[in-house]
């Protein structure tokens, strides 16, 4: 695998966008917060000036769709039709990641027209010019100061570029909890609330929005909670059967493998769910360390090692094989990462 760095510059992609009339903005299948945060920001700074086009492959949750509001979004897993001159890649630089898009990304780049925003540390040449900022809490905040290089202010009003920036920066972080939150997080976090950005209304929109199917679903996996690596790890599964009977498919599985971590002796939280296909999907959350310097458990190495990926302590992976032999895998790649000091 090449090298997943910047070969670019911000004010290198700046003069790409001055020179683009129209942008099809790209990120990650089934986006998160930050995703299409990152897709909203950059359509309402550069529009109308420009022609933007958010082209998403679902599924996209409600409340994601809430934050949103007026701000159109394609979701579709049909390439976008007619011939952009720019396309922007944002919040992932991985083929595995834009799924039914790649031949047709495959055919923008030939044409050199890629360029892309990442915070992830793994990704393939995708993007002709990209700028990775692994240090990033947020892809959001690398749009933002793209944004500010391109010369656009940070309105922070309903609707607006600041809340799309926070929305990403808010839901990366765990609301400002996870290890990424770093005083460049909080600075910028404290600047858009200083433009107005309604936090309040987002936490609602973003983290009290569920349906009582996600309930059903938190249920579910609390009980299938298994104790692994003397207690350091809690792995839960959900069923087709355990969706079927919550009602929401697979759509509302954000958080919950965050729950085990509450646990003192946790180190590590797995979660893994069937697809439709009999594969399982597996996400996998770790805790810093007590102290910077002792151990921890790397999950994006343990995702790797399953041929996935992510951060240090937020990754995932998926599985060619049901939940008991994807619970084999996963604690074994898990145990290969391990550094027990
Ligand atoms: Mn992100």
């Amino acid at each position: 695998m090449n090298e997943y760095t910047s070969t670019s510059t911000m004010a290198g992609l700046a003069e790409r966008i001055r020179a683009a009339s129209h942008i099809v903005v790209l990120t990650h299948r089934k986006p998160d917060g930050d995703a299409i945060g990152s897709a909203l920001a950059i359509f309402r700074a550069l529009t109308p000036a420009k022609q933007v086009d958010i082209h998403l492959v679902g599924p996209v949750g409600r409340s994601l769709m809430e934050l949103a509001g007026g701000t159109p979004v394609t979701i579709s897993d049909e390439p976008p039709t007619g011939e952009p001159d720019l396309v922007m890649l944002v919040d992932t630089g991985s083929w595995a990641q834009v799924g039914p898009m790649s031949t047709w990304l495959k055919t923008q780049r030939a044409a050199g027209r890629v360029i892309g925003l990442d915070h992830h540390p793994v990704g393939d040449e995708i993007a002709n010019e990209r700028v990775i900022e692994t240090t990033a809490a947020s892809c959001t905040l690398m749009v933002r100061e793209l944004l500010m290089e391109l010369g656009h202010d940070i309105d922070g009003g309903r609707d607006g570029v600041g809340e799309a920036i926070f929305a990403g920066l808010a839901t990366d972080t765990g609301w400002f909890q996870h290890s990424n939150a770093d005083a460049r997080c909080y600075a910028v976090a404290s600047d858009l609330l200083q433009q107005g950005v309604d936090r309040i209304r987002l936490h609602r929109i973003l983290e009290l929005n569920a349906s009582p199917g996600k309930l059903v679903l938190l249920g579910r996996a609390l009980a299938s909670i298994r104790w692994e690596l003397d207690g350091r790890c809690a792995i839960m599964r959900l069923t087709g059967r355990d969706f079927d009977d919550a009602g929401t498919g697979r759509q509302q599985m954000e958080g919950l493998v965050n729950e085990p971590l509450r646990v003192a002796s946790v180190e590590a939280s797995i979660l893994m769910y069937e697809e439709e296909s009999g594969a399982t999907k597996i996400s996998l959350r770790s805790k810093p360390p007590r102290s910077s310097g002792d151990p921890f458990f790397d999950v994006s190495a343990a995702g790797r090692v399953m041929g996935g990926g992510g951060h240090v302590h937020a990754s995932g992976a998926r599985f060619e094989g049901d939940l008991d032999a994807a619970q084999e895998a996963v604690l074994a790649a898990l145990c290969s990462v391990i550094d027990d000091g």
